[in-house]
């Protein structure tokens, strides 16, 4: 996969990019990343990039040609059709659905604003989508640019070894992910749920489906408004509320009743009891 930047601090990105699995996809040739600096394409001995806004305000507009020129030299680069993608705060919601859609192409362009943004008639000739990663504002597109190459690098075929590529991802199927647990099996913090030791991993899975959907209904119930949940999956969650009835009778939804408590079969029973 070929990503190009478009950025007045292209380094910014590619350093974001050079570590873990994703720096280890660049050194693999699983992903390419090129910067373009639109300073490079300015006009003039200032070389301005950006200039006041019309109508007045505060803050400065990033001008159309020197974006202009380094989108088409980006695009020159490499004969395969790109995506040209904008981040910004009036852009659609970054999910991992659309994460799941751009690892499907072959090339994105992702371009980087600064200043209060990005003169609009540039962003009508030349973007195919804007997109953003919260309703924040930050100081630069770059950090949003960032998260995107992480977030698709880590899809792409070969890019996550069997290990990690075996963790369910939250989101993956539309669900919080379910709590985790390591070494050491007894700590002064309390228990690793037993359920996790017996080496069922029929049970484990329905231990973690439920707790991953029983989560989703306590954090983010928009989330579950949005999942199709299967009966089995309506049935679990229904366990996991009556368990947390028990658990936190008058605690209610926000329960943060940890997972220890509302599965029987803890190594050390619940901690309620
Ligand atoms: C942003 C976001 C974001 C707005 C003005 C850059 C800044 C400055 N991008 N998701 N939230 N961009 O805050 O993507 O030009």
């Amino acid at each position: 996969m070929r990503i190009d930047v478009i950025s007045l601090f292209p380094e910014f990105v590619a350093q974001c990019a050079a570590f873990g699995v994703v720096g280890r996809a660049g050194e693999r040739g699983l992903l390419s990343l090129h910067g373009w600096n639109p300073r490079d394409y300015a006009e003039g001995n200032y070389r301005r990039v950006d200039d006041r806004p019309f109508g007045g305000g505060p803050g400065m507009v990033m001008l159309i040609e020197p974006l202009r020129a380094s989108l088409r030299a980006a695009r020159d680069a490499d004969p395969a059709p790109a995506k040209v993608i904008y981040l910004s705060p009036q852009g659609a919601p970054l999910t991992q659905a659309k994460v799941r859609e751009l690892a499907g192409r072959e090339r994105l362009i992702l371009l980087c604003g600064r200043y209060e943004g990005v003169d609009e008639r540039l962003i009508q000739a030349e973007v195919d989508e804007e997109i953003s990663i919260g309703d924040y504002v930050l100081s630069g597109g770059e950090l949003a640019a960032a998260v995107v190459v992480d977030a698709v690098a880590r899809l792409r075929e070969g890019v996550l070894n069997d290990a990690e590529s075996a963790v369910q991802d939250s989101f993956e199927d539309g669900l919080l992910d379910c709590p985790h647990y390591t070494r050491p099996v007894e700590h002064e913090l309390g228990p690793v749920p037993g359920v996790l030791m017996s080496g069922n991993h029929a049970q484990i899975a329905r231990w973690r489906r439920m707790q991953a959907l029983g989560r989703t209904w306590q954090r983010r119930p928009d989330l579950l408004d949005e999942a199709t949940l299967s009966k089995a999956d309506r049935k679990l969650l229904a366990e996991f509320r009556e368990q947390l009835a028990v658990a936190a009778p008058d605690a209610g939804a926000n329960a943060t009743v940890d997972s220890v408590a509302v599965n029987p079969g803890c190594a050390q029973g619940t901690r309620n009891d």
